[in-house]
């Protein structure tokens, strides 16, 4: 068929970018089908909260891709789900809306607007029938059955116990929300307190937690973080007995090998056995002790730079395998919530009792030789009795033998991980569906949702109150069970609650006899490919794992990882080297670059400028260079070639190119894809064609470039005489045996030894082959040849016979 452009064309990119997103739009080309005959794909970014800056290209640098791969998976025959929601509720939103000085109930929508729009302008393909908002009733009524559910299966509960606290942020926080001993949204340094609290038994799943990560696909670096928070350590709790006393104190050693050299035994100051311990005449001094180690938070006490603290109880404990007497201290680098609360400490094999004993002049004795005191590696056991001369690894079996054998230890395992505190003093989140009764004590409220009361004084309090807890009318209610007054919680969850489950939501967003429908979930979950940033290692990444766990237990889904697949995105940073970010006034944003340029060009430049996980530093100068390819394809396409001309070898390059970027985007080579297509155009600009090998190359480069610079593609595709969208066609199927290189490299062997190399071009014939091979190795040919064996285009062997 003759192409039929008469007139030349220009690239006008706001204008078919404008008029695209419309039609696009009009047409629903994003909507999510269901045709049951096919595979499915689910392909989901991290839920984004509204921010009242908008995206930065930073972003981008997470959307763009997955919106690549949903469009390139469209194409390829998948139902493709690729939704897009909110993440509403909880501190960053919150944050958000006061540092504006707004309610949030004005800025989440605002904000929500915002972001949609600017998804639009990039052309990102999200299925908005299916649009989520963490914030609204709708979905935090299945927050709160979440709650219940865990609830009911006795996995959250209230408890007294130390925790952080952000009074940057007024609120209580979890472990995970912690970082470095700062608030995870403000920075603030957090301090400790003791407080009433819900927390999620998050502990009853470590185990399966820890062993489920070889069932999925996740950057190596995440999967190890998750492994180190999960924290499991084996080895042994055994007693010792204490002088005098016919009580017992258990301690939890990973290296029983090292038992000949302890030195001292450290309890945590909170251990349940320490009045028990501390003799009279040490009391004052122990109680002043304790009281200045209670305001020390967890981190501190475990930092490195902390020397560590103690004080001696006046008591002696018993090494059970020398009878050997020890002293007993008090130590601030003991963490009662860890093993057994009680360490033996060996100060020649680990670093902190090593400190310990300088500072409080304890015996450092050598058990384990192998380097230099403090050791802490293995090696070969010395001055340990009937175990010296063992290696560290076989004497801590026998030494963990004879303590079971003793009647006085069994093999243990401990986790660093604790429950996840669940609680907020904070407005703006779900509130916990539970009411206090004089008479019946805690009550589940089942009658969802729990509405959260509108109130013009959201602000967290300074004084760690709950805003909620102001309202009267909220508060006072009755309960559900005897009909009496009755107090609300009113604490509401952290936003992570709300995270937990959203994955499944889309799957049936307006569902309302349950979370979601089940025979939705059972076609699109498990996520297949995730994409956010790794900052989310151990916070949402780790709680969503749980609460699915606890979902397959409950028989609501039949899986047990939700994400298959995880990618994290490089870190975009402003010229200055600094990550991207408005609280450093080096923002830009992807609106000012469309306007200037293009989407399509912003959408090369952001795939283009690096590896997809790798961190980039932001130029904007480099989107020239798109703009120039894009006017490019938009000529190749537009202007008639030369006719007549001697024909080129351009199919060959065609196939190349189609099989290189179908490998590219399975495996998230983005950039590499590009750069071949860019390549493939500088070729064919200069290659004759006739028109129907002009329209094959035209159209199917328009196809593989489409899911990078969707705007461009569909507007030429048009001009080349087509109707339907070219987000509805199927990606091109490209052949292997044209796809292959033009030169070959065949290895050319006498007497199955490598000798060289023949280049020769492909589809040369056998006998030329042959000839060129014997020329190549004649001076190891020389006894005389026997036989030549040919396997076609892999290797020429010459047979000699043997001198
Ligand atoms: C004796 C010993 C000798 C230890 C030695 C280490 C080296 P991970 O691997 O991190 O789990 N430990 C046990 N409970 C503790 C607690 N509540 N607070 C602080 N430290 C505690 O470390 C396990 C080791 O940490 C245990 O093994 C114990 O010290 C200490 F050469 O026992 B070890
Ligand atoms: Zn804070």
């Amino acid at each position: 068929m003759r192409l039929q452009i008469e007139k030349k064309t220009e690239y006008r990119p706001r204008e078919i970018e404008e008029r695209w997103q419309r039609i696009w739009k009009e047409k629903k080309v994003n909507r999510t089908l269901e045709d049951r005959k096919k595979s499915k794909f689910y392909c989901l970014d991290f839920f984004p909260y509204p921010s009242g800056d908008g995206l930065s290209v930073g972003h981008l640098r997470n959307y763009i891709p997955t919106d690549v791969v949903s469009r390139y998976k469209r194409m390829k025959g998948y139902n493709v789900l690729h939704p897009m929601g909110w993440d509403a509720f909880g501190l960053p939103a919150e944050n958000e809306a006061i540092n504006r000085s707004l309610h949030p109930c004005i800025t989440v929508p605002k904000y929500i607007k915002k972001y949609k729009e600017q998804f639009s302008i990039m052309g990102l393909s999200y299925d908005w029938e299916r649009e989520i908002n963490s914030s609204s009733k709708e979905y935090y009524r299945w927050t709160q059955w979440f709650f219940l559910l865990l609830y009911d299966r006795g996995l959250a509960y209230r408890a007294k116990s130390f925790v952080n606290y952000c009074s940057g942020c007024g609120t209580v926080l979890a472990r995970e929300e912690v970082e470095e001993g700062r608030c995870w949204r403000c920075g603030v340094e957090v301090t400790r307190l003791e407080k009433e609290q819900w927390f999620f038994r998050i502990t009853a799943y470590a185990e399966r937690l820890l062993s489920d990560l070889s069932l999925i696909d996740w950057p190596e670096n995440i999967i190890e973080m998750q492994k180190n928070w999960i924290g499991k350590s084996v080895g042994i709790d055994f007693n010792l007995s204490i002088v005098g006393s016919s009580r017992k104190l258990r301690v939890f050693t990973t290296r029983a090998d090292t038992i000949f050299g302890m030195s001292y035994l450290a309890v945590s100051p909170e251990h349940p056995a320490v009045t028990e311990i501390v003799t009279p005449e040490r009391r004052g001094e122990v109680e002043e002790f304790i009281k200045r180690v209670e305001k020390e938070t967890e981190i501190e006490r475990l930092s490195k730079e902390s020397e560590p603290l103690g004080i001696f109880t006046g008591s002696f404990g018993i090494n059970p395998l020398n009878g050997e007497r020890i002293p007993i201290y008090l130590a601030d680098y003991v963490l009662s919530s860890y093993g057994t609360g009680a360490i033996m400490a060996v100060p020649a094999h680990d670093e902190r009792d090593f400190a310990f004993a300088n500072r409080y002049n304890l015996p450092i004795r050598e058990v384990i030789r192998g380097g230099e005191i403090p050791y802490t590696g293995e090696g070969v056991m010395v001055e340990s009795g009937i175990f010296t001369g063992l290696s560290s690894k076989e004497g801590r079996k026998m030494v963990i033998e004879s303590l079971i054998s003793l009647g006085i230890g069994k093999k243990s395992c401990h986790y660093r991980l604790r429950d996840w505190l669940i609680s907020r003093q904070r407005y703006w989140g779900s509130p916990i569906p539970i009411v206090y009764c004089d008479r019946c004590k805690e009550v589940a409220v089942r009658e969802l949702p729990v509405l959260l009361p509108p109130v013009e004084q959201y602000r967290p309090s300074a004084t760690g109150e709950s805003p909620l807890s102001k309202i009267g009318e909220f508060v006072h209610t009755t309960c559900p069970k005897c009909g009496g007054a009755a107090k609300r919680e009113t604490d509401t969850m952290g936003g992570f609650a709300c995270s937990s489950w959203y994955f499944l939501r889309f799957a049936s967003p307006g569902y309302d006899k349950g979370p979601f429908d089940k025979a939705e979930v059972d076609y699109w979950l498990p996520v297949d490919v995730y994409v956010g940033g790794a900052e989310h290692a151990v916070m949402h990444l780790l709680y969503a794992r749980f609460w699915t766990k606890v979902m397959y237990d409950a028989g609501l889904v039949n899986f047990v990882e939700p994400f298959i697949k995880l990618k994290n995105q490089g870190v975009v940073h402003a010229r200055t080297g600094k990550r991207m970010s408005k609280s450093r006034g080096n923002v830009i944003t992807p609106d000012e670059i469309v306007k200037k340029h293009s989407a399509d060009a912003l959408r090369l430049y952001e795939l283009f400028m690096a590896p997809f996980d790798q961190p980039v530093v932001w130029d904007t100068e480099g989107i020239v260079g798109q703009e120039r390819f894009l006017k490019k394809v938009w000529r190749f396409i537009t202007e008639n070639v030369g006719e007549g001309k001697r024909e080129g070898k351009i199919l060959p390059s065609l196939h190349r190119v189609i099989k290189k970027v179908t490998d590219d985007l399975e495996t998230f080579k983005f950039n590499t894809a590009i750069a071949s297509i860019m390549e493939f155009m500088n070729s064919a600009q200069n290659v004759s064609m006739d028109d129907d090998t002009k329209r094959e190359v035209s159209e199917k480069l328009l196809l593989i470039l489409s899911p990078f610079a969707p705007y461009i593609c569909e507007e030429l595709w048009h001009i080349l005489g087509n109707e339907e969208s070219i987000t509805e066609m199927d990606w091109p199927v490209y052949s292997e045996e044209l796809s292959r290189e033009e030169v070959l490299r065949i290895p050319v062997q006498v007497n199955g030894k490598l000798r060289a190399k023949l280049e020769v071009e492909r589809g040369t014939n056998r006998e030329e082959i042959e000839r060129l091979a014997r020329d190549l190795v004649s001076r190891w040919t020389r006894t005389g040849i026997k036989r030549v064996i040919y396997v076609q285009d892999r290797l020429v062997n010459i047979v000699v016979r043997e001198g």
